[in-house]
């Protein structure tokens, strides 16, 4: 009996131990909601080969910057007003290689169907088949049917960001501008469709499947 109760103790304690670091390394929310009294909402992100911060500095992942402090925050946690129009902006500094799925090339769901680039032309697919357009990483919500291919930048050049928060006004980034309108109140699951978590399993685990890095939630807020 005495052994079973000790056994029991030591599991207990192991379920608590485990929740508790689970529930203390989710990351921070970033509110875009709160405040906000019609028109639309700008979110700006970015994504980076290297995070540079928190529990895997090494891993590669999104960043976001705050509405109010404009500061960039490790987190894929984002708050938005329902019905809102949001323009995104989003900083690739990752390098990238040819797709392995054609669909993830394409721009769907968001306004107009395109997403534009730095030089101002507007895009509906990237061909990913070649090396000459390098594919890094996607922000894809599939509830809302979103898919927009993140360029990927070349390794070589001197300016490449080897550790995040990268800045988009000194270093090498393929900029990439969207606009999306959210639905109503829930939960939208979004991620990278990119096997990017390299030294993972089939490049899909470690930030591939922790919040944070390659996924996380648009919390659309009533
Ligand atoms: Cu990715």
């Amino acid at each position: 009996m005495a052994i079973v109760l000790g056994m029991f103790a030591v599991v207990l304690v192991l379920v608590v131990f485990a929740a508790m670091s689970f529930v203390g390394s989710e990351p921070a929310t970033v509110d875009f909601a709160s405040g906000h009294h019609g028109g639309s909402v700008t979110l700006v992100a970015q994504t980076d080969g290297a995070v540079g911060t928190g529990a895997h500095p090494t891993w590669v992942s999104y960043q976001v910057k705050t509405p109010s402090t404009h500061k960039w925050v490790h987190t894929t946690l984002w708050q938005l007003p329902e019905h809102t129009k949001i323009n995104v902006t989003i900083y690739q500094f990752d390098s990238g290689g040819p797709l392995r799925n054609q669909h993830w090339g394409q721009v769907t769901g968001t306004d107009g169907t395109t997403a534009t680039r730095t030089t101002g032309t507007t895009f509906k697919i990237i061909n990913g088949t070649t090396s000459k357009t390098p594919i890094g990483h996607t922000f894809t919500v599939p509830a809302l049917g979103i898919n927009v291919p993140l360029m990927g930048v070349t390794t070589s050049k001197k300016n490449f960001c080897t550790s995040g928060p990268c800045t988009p006004t000194k270093q090498l980034n393929h900029k990439v501008t969207f606009s999306f309108t959210t639905p109503g109140p829930g939960n939208y699951h979004f991620q990278c469709f990119i096997p990017c978590g390299a030294g993972h399993v089939f490049g899909n685990g470690g930030p591939m499947q922790t919040l944070g890095y390659m996924g996380g939630f648009l919390e659309v807020m009533a």
